[in-house]
């Protein structure tokens, strides 16, 4: 086969298929800055993730689709942020057996209030773990699926260590600057 052919850059191990662990899901494109901390999370602790935006209010057969196929897809874990009335993780979980971790979406009128409730209060039988309101929630619920994920992964769990360490080492910085500003030593 002549060299660079394109069956041989199908073959190529460069393009490998990345496994996708966690599915990131959103309400609504509006979600995405919100739900960045996610990916920014996944990214730097290596993790293979793919990310939709479905609706189960606006397209609840797209919605329905999504979660038949979550396992299918190899999904471990599924991240879902929705804002206002959040029925989308709820949704989510009453579909699939995968975790599913919901990030309530700050919205301009209640706040994340109303999605942290709607998330938060399942009925029994269907679990929805809530990390937290907004992009701190957002960065929780990605760390949280590292942790369920390194249960089974070693290498993860030294990540997961080396990165509890440079928090640490953090809070130091940041007492030394306080130290400094308010006692000028
Ligand atoms: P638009 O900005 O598109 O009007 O969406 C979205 O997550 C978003 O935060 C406003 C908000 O509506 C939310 N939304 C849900 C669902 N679908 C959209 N909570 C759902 O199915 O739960």
């Amino acid at each position: 086969m002549a060299k660079g052919s394109k069956r041989d850059r199908k073959a190529s191990p460069l393009r490998a298929k990345v496994t996708r662990r966690v599915g990131i899901v959103m309400g609504s494109s509006s979600d995405m800055e919100t739900m960045m901390e996610t990916v920014g999370v996944l990214k730097e602790f290596g993790i293979g993730f793919d990310v939709d935006v479905v609706s189960a209010h606006r397209s609840p057969l797209l919605a329905q689709r999504y979660a038949r196929a979550v396992q299918k897809k190899g999904y471990e874990i599924i991240i879902a942020g929705a804002g206002g009335a959040a029925a989308l993780p709820g949704f989510m979980a009453s579909l699939t057996t995968l975790p599913v971790i919901g990030v309530p979406v700050v919205d301009n009128a209640l706040g994340g209030e109303d999605a942290l409730h709607s998330m938060v209060q399942m009925p029994g039988g269907v679990p929805v773990a809530v990390a937290g309101v907004g992009k701190v929630g957002a960065k929780n619920a990605a760390l949280l699926a590292v942790e369920i994920l390194a249960l089974r992964d070693s290498a993860l769990t030294e990540k997961l260590c080396q990165y509890r360490v440079r928090l640490a080492e953090e809070v130091k910085q940041r007492a030394k600057e306080v130290r400094k500003r308010v006692l000028g030593r």
